[in-house]
């Protein structure tokens, strides 16, 4: 039996690094895009790793950099992958006002990069699109598929340039091209300046005596917060219809960065009040006020829907953090001084 293939950008990212696991799971061969830098960044998919020496290894990981459209056409004839999900992203909105020109680049027209990539060299292949509830932004909610779009950062600006160029290669050129909407989703693997992930950290390090205070941004925000784990499960889902088709992924569900951080300091039985402190510095120029999400046609087509609701994945993410920390009071989760990783995987 011929295995599928699967090239996955963004493989050292939160959703990389479930979806990869989800893929192996399913019997794929598994080649992500890790991009080179002077530290290890792979600390997400070591567990996943094996020698690609030996005859049984499936995961196989390759330099490249969205910016760089010559090495992603290099790699899609190498790999010729059966589908390929295109994660990797700035993907930070309070950094992508700071750093506006390289999340256009990266973010925005690193799709298109992929996108034609995939066309001139004639590959069969289907593509995901990993978009954004950024950019419905301003618009409120609920939103879903039809809701317009109103982008209120770069970020989200260049989520709808790349929404759009894979709905135009899809109608242009028949490729099988899908854009995901998710919502946020959160996990133990969060990037720790997300604020999810920073206020669960906070809240078991402060616990634990290791920290006093931590200082925050804006509280009204409102998210709709779902779980990364089965999110990437959905992603997978988009890619397996006779049709290819956009889809909003959420919970339905909204709370504000208040009710967050009081779930995860209440679970550990803080009074938040104590020990939040408001700095600036967090706040974003334009901010997205309300997102939730109407995922009634994921639910009907893929037959996809949420299990963990946010309060439930405040307790998991802080409870992981504790767990960390009970093992080493130095090391966050997850994340080993150093990796073999890219030492096995340089050619
Ligand atoms: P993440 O943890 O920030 O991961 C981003 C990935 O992109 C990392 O592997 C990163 O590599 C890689 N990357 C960044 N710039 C690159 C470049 N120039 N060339 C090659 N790789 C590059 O993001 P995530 O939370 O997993 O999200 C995955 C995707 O979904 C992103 O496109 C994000 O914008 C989008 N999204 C996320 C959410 C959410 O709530 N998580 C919601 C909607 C959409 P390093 O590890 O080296 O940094
Ligand atoms: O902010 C407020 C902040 O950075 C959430 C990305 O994955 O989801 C994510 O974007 C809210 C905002 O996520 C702090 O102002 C307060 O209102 O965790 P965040 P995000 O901006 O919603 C979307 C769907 C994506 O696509 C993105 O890639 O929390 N907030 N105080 C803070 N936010 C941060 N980061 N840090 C604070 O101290």
């Amino acid at each position: 039996m011929t295995l599928k293939t699967a090239l996955v950008t963004g493989i050292t990212g939160q959703d990389g690094s479930y979806l990869a696991e989800l893929l192996l799971k399913k019997d794929y061969v598994v080649h992500g895009i890790v991009r080179r830098a002077s530290t290890f960044n792979t600390h997400r998919i070591d567990h996943l790793y094996h020698d690609p020496h030996e005859p049984d290894a499936r995961l196989f990981l390759h330099y490249g950099d969205l910016t760089d459209g010559t090495r992603i056409a290099a790699l899609l004839e190498q790999v010729q992958p059966d589908e390929v999900y295109h994660l990797a992203a700035q993907s930070h909105v309070r950094v992508s006002f700071d750093e506006p020109e390289f999340t256009g680049d990266t973010t925005g027209l690193g799709t298109i990069r992929l996108l034609e990539a995939i066309r001139a060299t004639g590959l069969s292949c289907r593509f995901y699109q990993a978009s954004s509830s950024e950019m419905f932004g301003a618009t409120p909610p609920p939103q879903n598929e039809s809701t317009p779009f109103h982008p209120r950062s770069p970020y989200g600006a260049a989520k709808v340039y790349a929404y759009w160029v894979t709905r135009n290669y899809r109608e242009a050129y028949g490729l099988y091209a899908v854009n995901g909407i998710l919502f946020n989703h959160e996990s133990p693997r969060r990037g720790p300046t997300f604020v999810t992930r920073k206020v669960a950290m906070a809240a078991a390090q402060i616990k634990a005596g290791l920290q006093e205070v931590i200082h925050l941004g804006n509280l009204d925000a409102r998210r709709d917060w779902g779980y990364a784990a089965e999110y990437v499960e959905a992603m997978w889902l988009m890619l397996q219809q006779d049709k290819p088709d956009d889809y909003v992924i959420a919970t339905g569900a909204s709370h504000s960065v208040r009710d967050f951080v009081d779930q995860c300091f209440s679970h550990v039985g803080l009074d938040w009040r104590d020990h939040v402190r408001f700095d600036e510095r967090y706040l974003r120029p334009s901010e997205v006020d309300d997102l939730v999400g109407d995922a009634a046609k994921a639910e009907r087509v893929l037959g996809w829907r949420p299990r963990v609701r946010a309060p439930e994945l405040a307790r998991l993410m802080v409870d992981a953090e504790l767990t960390a920390l009970s093992h080493t009071r130095a090391t966050a989760v997850g994340a080993p001084a150093a990796s073999p990783v890219l030492e096995l995987a340089r050619p």
